[in-house]
This record gives C-alpha cells, sequence and structure tokens, in this order.
C-alpha cells in the first residue's frame, strides 16, 4: 500500500483507456501537469458526479441541475494546514520543556539554548503549571476540530481521509508519536481517549497496518521546528484565502 498523492483530481470516466477526453478536466490536468504537481485522477461515472463530489466535501458550482460539476480537486495541504493549527501548535510548547528529559550533556544544553533563540522564551516556562490546564483544553478543542474536518468527508474506515493512508496521515501520526516519546508523561495516553478513540486507532493502522510504515528508525526527511511554523503559517494563509479544504478550477 502506497499514500496516495497530496491532490486529487476528479475526473469524469468514458470508455476510453486512457479516459481522460473532457475538455473542462483537461484544462486543469494541463496545470496540474505544468506545474509538475502529484496528484491522482479519481475516476467518476458521469450520474456519480454529484454524490461522490458531495460526499467528499466538495461544494456544489451551480445553483441548477447539474449541482455538482467536474473537474474539482481535493488538495490534502489545507489538512496538513488543519493538523498544523489544531495540533502542532498546541502540542509545542506542551513538548519542548518535557523533551529535556530524554536528552543528555551537549546536546540537552543545544537544545535549550536553540529552543530560546528560536522562540524567545526558556523551555522551563513555555507549560507552566497555572497555564496547563488552559493549554490542554486548548490541545482537547483542537483535536475536536480536526475530528469535525474529518467527519466532513464521507471516506471508509481507515485512515483520515480515505481508505488509504495519506501523507497527512503520516504527519498527524507523527505528532503523536511525539508527543508520546518527547512530551508530558502519560499525555498521549490522555489523547488515546479522546474523539472515541479515533487518534488511537490512527496510530494503530499506521503501526500494524499493511502500509508498514511504522517503524522506529528516524525518517530520512527531516523538517526543522521553525520550516514546520512557516509552512504552517502559509497553509493557513492559504486556507483562509479558499476558505474551504477543496477548490475548484475552470
Ligand atoms: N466547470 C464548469 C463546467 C464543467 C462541466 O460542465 N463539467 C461536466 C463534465 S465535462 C460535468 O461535470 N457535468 C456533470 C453532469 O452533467 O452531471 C462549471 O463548474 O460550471
Amino acid at each position: 500500500m502506497s499514500a496516495k498523492h497530496h491532490i486529487t483530481l476528479f475526473d469524469v470516466k468514458c470508455i476510453l483507456d486512457p479516459p481522460a477526453w473532457s475538455p473542462n478536466t483537461w484544462r486543469t490536468r494541463f496545470v496540474l501537469n505544468y506545474k509538475r504537481l502529484s496528484y491522482h485522477t479519481e475516476w467518476i461515472a458521469y450520474p456519480d458526479i454529484g454524490n461522490v463530489l458531495s460526499s467528499a466535501g466538495v461544494p456544489p458550482t451551480r445553483s441548477t441541475a447539474p449541482l455538482y460539476t467536474v473537474p474539482a480537486i481535493i488538495d490534502e495541504m489545507a489538512y496538513i494546514g488543519a493538523i498544523g493549527m489544531d495540533v502542532i501548535i498546541n502540542m509545542a510548547f506542551m513538548v519542548m520543556p518535557n523533551t529535556v528529559n530524554i536528552l543528555e550533556g551537549r546536546e540537552l544544553e543545544y537544545y535549550v539554548v536553540g529552543k530560546k533563540e528560536m522562540f524567545g522564551i526558556g523551555v522551563e516556562d513555555m507549560f507552566p503549571a497555572d497555564k496547563q490546564d488552559a493549554m490542554w483544553t486548548n490541545l482537547k478543542e483542537g483535536l475536536n476540530r480536526l475530528s469535525k474536518l474529518i467527519e466532513s468527508v464521507k471516506h471508509g474506515n481507515g485512515f483520515l481521509f480515505g481508505t488509504t493512508p495519506t501523507y497527512a496521515d503520516f504527519v498527524l501520526c507523527s505528532q503523536f508519536i511525539w508527543f508520546e516519546k518527547a512530551g508530558p508523561k502519560g499525555g498521549w495516553e490522555k489523547i488515546k481517549e479522546w474523539n472515541n478513540g479515533k487518534w488511537a486507532g490512527l496510530y494503530e493502522s499506521l503501526k500494524y497496518g499493511k502500509s508498514h510504515s511504522f517503524r522506529e528508525e528516524p525518517m530520512v526527511r527531516a523538517y526543522s521546528l521553525q520550516l514546520i511554523f512557516m509552512k504552517q503559517q502559509q497553509y493557513t494563509r492559504k486556507a483562509e484565502d479558499t476558505k474551504t479544504d477543496t477548490s475548484r478550477a475552470a
């Protein structure tokens, strides 16, 4: 099982092989190809366009029948933006003060000094006793929002936005592993109970699922936290611009 591409292009199928024939959809395909964006095409039978698009959370383009038309695209990056805003930001200052427990010597010193330089606040002040309840509440509310977003997209059992894992699943699960390994003691145990075990389910699916993607070795690709925050802001701005997690062309 491989992760889906970041962008899904919805197109209408026919009996040709390959089936791409619609001029409306070709415009979008040309743009995706020209920009060398990674996408996969979901082929829809003509009579099913409305059902498939509305189930996927795509808004209608017309006010009279047919309400839903292709092309439509879903950009997974909008989901990653939501994970950034609802989860990563809320977790960061809860995890960093505890990360000092898994570092020692010059690594610890480097980490503490580096974080102070990066965020302008010492790790010891990031998760103060008098703010901990509020910070837990923020995280819980963020995960509630993410849960609602996930539920708003109709999909089969398994992963966040589909029956196969996407990059968004890997991003979110990575945050949970971070919280479990480096975050407040017992913190992941708390999250596992929230939202009817949804997050625990995702973690287990990636750990034991057919994707075999959960291994203890560090990922080859590493982002600095700063880069993550910059990306978050970028995606949030993008999400705010579109005001929706779906967008369309034509
Ligand atoms: N993108 C234009 C039109 C696109 C369009 O007409 N697409 C056709 C396929 S080529 C379609 O989806 N038709 C749906 C239907 O007839 O049920 C719009 O949304 O107004």
